[in-house]
């Protein structure tokens, strides 16, 4: 059966939460906030707009329209500073070998991400032609919790949503899939994914038979 088979780009195809969390502290040290690891968790699947409305927050600080878009155009600035190093050599743990094996499948594959940097992301990690849809930051109002970003992907493919697949590192993107009715596959830890169909650490646990599995559902 044909599925539409939906990834999430930071933490699920690579780790870009260690960058954002280089340029967002630089960013909150430099107008004197704080910013800890444990606030880094808290902006995975954030989109960025609202990722430096919640460091505002924490920092109690309030800031003119002009100097809120300056800062998040220095922190992205950082941001795609660390990106262009980007390699190969980045992604994560059989993520190569699953899109591989679905391409294989003639199966369709769309990105569904927060970001508004993954095609730069996906072309540095040289798997931009894996995918038959990108639907990123760039595409959507709503960000996650909202399905908007999954629907879109679906569409993109021209799969029905109940035939889709999402793979998420983020408990907001969890609900997103669920929300749009999709089968949500948690990449992670199930303490924290609770919500998802089905959780794994990564995609090293699982197996084409799982695929092959959800596939004919
Ligand atoms: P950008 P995902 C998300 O990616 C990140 O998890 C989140 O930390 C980031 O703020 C967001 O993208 C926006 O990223 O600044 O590049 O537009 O997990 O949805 O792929
Ligand atoms: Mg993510």
């Amino acid at each position: 059966n044909k599925k539409g088979f939906i990834f999430d780009l930071d933490g699920v195809i690579v780790d870009t939460a260690k960058y954002h969390y280089l340029a967002w502290k630089a960013l909150a040290n430099s107008i004197g906030i704080d910013f800890t690891h444990i606030q880094n968790e808290q902006l995975k699947g954030v989109s960025r707009e609202s990722s430096l409305k919640k460091i505002l927050e924490w920092g109690n600080k309030t800031l003119s329209n002009e100097e809120f878009l300056k800062l998040m155009s220095k922190k992205n600035e950082e941001y795609l500073s660390y990106i262009s190093n980007m390699d190969e050599s980045e992604i994560l743990p059989d993520v190569t070998k699953i899109l591989n094996y679905l391409s294989q499948q003639n199966q369709p594959i769309a990105l569904g991400s927060a970001s508004k940097n993954s095609k730069q992301i996906l072309k540095k990690v040289n798997l931009l032609h894996q995918f038959n849809a990108i639907v990123d930051g760039n595409d959507v109002t709503n960000a996650k919790p909202d399905p908007e970003v999954f629907l879109k992907a679906a569409n993109r493919v021209n799969i029905p949503v109940e035939d889709c697949v999402v793979f998420e590192d983020s408990v907001a993107g969890i609900q997103a899939a669920n929300k749009a009715n999709m089968i949500s596959i948690g990449i992670g830890e199930v303490s924290v994914l609770n919500e998802a169909d089905f959780v794994f650490k990564d995609f090293t646990q699982i197996s084409s038979e799982f695929i092959e599995k959800i596939s004919k559902v």
